[in-house]
């Protein structure tokens, strides 16, 4: 597992520099969920093919720009299903953007998830793994190496809410959740990118980040084997909660097809006992 997190850091010290030197122009290419493609996104899922490729551990890899599994070493025990690059569409204005890494071990399903990992591209290049029985540890580059910083540990409850999903869309049950949070205090943190937004809520000691289901959507966005369940280790990892609409574990999913998408919450524990009672389902 050691040289798949060795592989993820010089992923991160590639993408990092593709981000400042590419063109911002799009492919000609829409990838399985629809979405146009930059070219930015399609040599960022080349970088991290390529860099598994030379790794006879994994034995396949999913990505969120390409259709299906692709088998790289039979011999291999893991698949990482992972983003290349998250967010994509805010580099043009200079937001942060991160790569999600889930790595499994048998068939894909969230119990079968054994370590998780993001890069976050912003002001300074950080990455934050977990592993079983472990807390997440973040890392900052310093020098072209990246140097352990601290293990994150969420609060029991936090001061900040992201909510995701378009607003007039939201079921008034939802709507209910997000406004008391407000009412209660909680300051709105949300950029529009996943991975600096949940990044944010774990440094910062807690809150939600939730991305709901709608009636035009009822599955959401977010896409459980790239997104929703490598995060959902994350937070759970680091002593908080990520839950779906039914309030089941988004660590009991079972995506049926590659590019499944869930409502999903995360949270330190109030925020998500909370989210619980606002649908009906603690
Ligand atoms: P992407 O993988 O195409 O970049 O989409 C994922 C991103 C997340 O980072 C973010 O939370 C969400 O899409 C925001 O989507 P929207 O602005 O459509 O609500
Ligand atoms: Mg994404």
């Amino acid at each position: 597992m050691q040289s798949i997190f060795t592989t993820i850091k010089t992923i991160a010290f590639e993408i990092e520099k593709a981000i400042k030197t590419t063109d911002l122009s799009y492919s000609t290419n829409a990838n399985s969920s629809g979405d146009e493609q930059l070219k930015l996104d399609v040599l960022s899922d080349r970088i991290i093919e390529k860099a598994f490729a030379t790794l006879h551990i994994v034995r396949s890899i999913v990505s969120e720009e390409q259709e299906g599994e692709l088998e790289l070493h039979t011999s291999g025990s893991y698949t990482i299903c992972y983003d290349p690059l998250d967010g994509s569409s805010l580099v043009d204005v200079n937001l942060s953007v991160g790569s999600i890494f889930g790595i499994y071990e048998g068939p894909l399903e969230a119990s079968n998830l054994v370590a998780s990992a993001y890069v976050v591209y912003g002001p300074r290049l950080e990455l934050v793994i977990a592993q079983k029985d472990k807390k997440p540890i973040l890392y900052r580059a310093v020098d072209g190496f990246f140097e352990e910083i601290q293990t994150i540990k969420l609060n029991e409850k936090g001061k900040l809410n992201a909510p995701g999903g378009t607003q007039k869309e939201w079921y008034p049950h939802h709507k209910a959740l997000i406004e008391n949070l407000f009412e209660q205090g909680y300051r709105l943190r949300y950029s529009g990118g996943m991975v600096p937004d949940l990044h944010q809520i774990l440094l910062k000691g807690g809150g939600l980040f939730s991305y709901p289901g709608s009636v035009e959507k009822p599955q959401g966005k977010l896409r459980q084997l790239f997104e929703v369940i490598p995060f959902a280790f994350i937070y759970e990892q680091a002593g908080g909660q990520a839950i779906d609409d039914k309030g089941k574990r988004l660590m009991e999913l079972t995506p049926a097809f590659p590019h499944d998408t869930a409502p999903c919450f995360f949270g330190s524990n109030f925020e998500i006992e909370a989210t619980k009672v606002a649908y009906g389902v603690s």
